[in-house]
């Protein structure tokens, strides 16, 4: 297994739009598992292919405390939203950043396994929360995106100035 790379905001690929998995081959399988260590140790609790410049529909997560929950989530498509919540989101592409965002409380998703086996979930609260974060990502879109223009441009700037002082 092997720890990868994270794109860190405003890089450019963070806003490409993932397509959908063919073949949950054993590359595919790789990827997984090296995703999982990735967010393991950053540490986060999702991480989306975008993330690690891969632009295909996979995504990572385990809100657990025990971090023994891996949830993975392959061409994930939301067929049911209801309510709202407000939840101070992070971002591993945007290190240091707290914002609130707004969402549907209550989602149901309907995905495959790493088996390549279609299943559904109904969510809600924090786990709603960080599918719909991480399945943003698969569209290009990043949390900082729902913020104002100047909060945005803000952010943007001590990004750059943190990466150019590293
Ligand atoms: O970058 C990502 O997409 C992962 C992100 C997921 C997320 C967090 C909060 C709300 C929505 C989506 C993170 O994991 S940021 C780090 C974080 O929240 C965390 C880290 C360690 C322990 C607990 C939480
Ligand atoms: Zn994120």
């Amino acid at each position: 297994m092997a720890i990868l790379d994270i794109l860190n905001y405003p890089d450019p690929r963070l806003h490409t739009i993932a397509k959908p998995v063919k073949e949950v081959s054993a590359a595919i399988k790789r990827l997984i598992d090296d995703m999982a260590e990735t967010m393991y140790a950053a540490p986060g609790i999702g991480l989306a292919a975008t993330q690690v410049n891969q632009h295909i529909q996979l995504i990572v997560i385990d809100t657990s405390e025990t971090k023994d929950d891996l949830l993975v989530l392959i061409n994930p498509k939301i067929t049911e939203k209801s309510g709202q919540q407000d939840y101070e989101e992070g971002c591993l592409s945007v290190p240091g950043v707290y914002e609130s965002v707004t969402r549907a409380e209550s989602i149901a998703v309907v995905a495959l396994n790493k088996n390549g086996q279609e299943f559904t979930i109904r969510v809600e609260g924090l786990l709603s929360v960080c599918i719909q974060h991480e399945m943003d990502h698969l569209l290009g879109k990043v949390f900082v995106d729902y913020l104002s223009p100047l909060k945005r441009n803000r952010i943007k700037t001590k990004m750059v100035k943190l990466q150019r002082d590293r």
